[in-house]
């Protein structure tokens, strides 16, 4: 029944090309932001939902399971996806709605992501139905006799669902594998975290299913890693769930259809600036010796490169075959 808050940690087990790789993939998410937002001004994207801001926590938490893990992501997580190793050329299929798409062949909304080959369960637009899926994944793996974790995110807004408290009940009697992960970004649109909730930290609320919760920093990577591999391990060796809560903040609008200049200052946006996860990140692999400045600035031309030849695929590949549209929708 442990809760805790954990500092920012600079050190963890990875090793110098390990930390590159997270870097990268923290960038390359970044970048594949960015772009499917100009897409989406430039009127040839429909519709998007930003990742910016909470790339350290997505990245982190991803990285600290096992590909036999099960991941339930949340429509934000497109970090989580690069981290499995999602591609550019993926995402940009996927926001286009083109039948390469491996989310869905070109079916589903963006951000709706599901990835058979690599244990990603495919979410709902009602939010927090993952968490639920999560928990049945694991005591499906608990009767097994399975070394899996399932883990499901969602946002802190999302935490006041019944969904959510229904799915830490039952994870904290049966005392199953499951991770819940809480990307709190301080807004559910337009209503602030003071709205949602009456306590400071979700975290709180695993206190009243007498299971773990812990609030940690999460615009740090080594952070949000270092406590997804302790809550993982907890969960492997049979002592329950945990309830991960990375506080960070959405630097975009809740998507591209959202205008939060309605709802909260520009002076909070630019202050968050200041620990944005991918500048955090930057200055450690810079400080710690990981990469020179040089290196540092070949990487990002490097991303940018993979992320114009993945728009460039994305716009000229083809769209499902209109036969295909109602396959999978009515049984044959
Ligand atoms: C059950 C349900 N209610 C409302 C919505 C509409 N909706 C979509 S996202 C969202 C906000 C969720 O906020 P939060 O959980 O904090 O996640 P965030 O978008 O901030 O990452 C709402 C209300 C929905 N999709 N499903
Ligand atoms: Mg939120």
């Amino acid at each position: 029944m442990a809760r805790t808050k954990e500092s920012p940690k600079a050190t963890s087990a990875l090793g110098p090309a390990e930390v590159r790789k997270m870097y990268r993939n923290m960038l390359l998410a970044r970048t594949i932001d960015e772009r499917m937002w100009t897409l989406n001004r430039a009127g040839k994207a429909p519709f998007v939902i930003p990742c910016r801001g909470q790339e350290a926590a997505q990245v982190g938490w991803a990285a600290g399971l096992r590909p036999t893990d099960y991941f339930l992501p949340y429509y934000r997580d497109l970090g989580v996806m690069v981290t499995l190793g999602y591609t550019a050329r993926q995402a940009f299929l996927s926001l286009l709605g083109k039948s390469e798409d491996v989310t869905s062949g070109g079916r589903q909304m963006p951000g709706h992501y599901g990835w058979e080959e690599r244990h990603v369960i495919t979410g709902s637009s009602p939010v927090t139905t993952q968490v639920l899926h999560a928990v049945g994944i694991a005591y499906a793996s608990h009767l097994r006799g399975e070394d899996t974790v399932a883990a499901a995110s969602l946002g802190e807004g999302s935490t006041s669902q019944g969904d959510f408290h229904e799915a830490m009940n039952w994870a904290s009697i049966y005392k199953l594998p499951v991770l819940f992960v809480v990307e709190n970004n301080g807004y559910a649109i337009s209503s602030p975290q003071s709205k949602e909730m009456a306590v400071q930290d979700a975290a709180e609320r695993a206190l009243g299913y007498g299971m773990a919760g812990v609030t940690v920093d999460g615009t740090d990577f080594f952070a949000c890693y270092e406590a997804t591999l302790q809550a993982a391990e907890r969960a492997r060796r049979g002592d329950g769930p945990t309830l991960l809560e990375f506080k960070m903040y959405r630097l975009l609008p809740h998507s591209s259809d959202d205008d939060d200049r309605t709802y909260r200052s520009r002076e909070e946006v630019e202050a968050w600036k200041d620990r944005d996860p991918i500048l955090r990140m930057k200055n450690h692999v810079l400080e710690a010796g990981v990469m020179t400045a040089e290196e540092e600035g070949a990487l990002r031309s490097e991303v940018q490169a993979e992320v114009d030849e993945a728009i460039a695929y994305a716009e000229t590949a083809p769209y499902p075959p209109v036969e295909d549209m109602f396959t999978h929708v009515y049984a044959d």
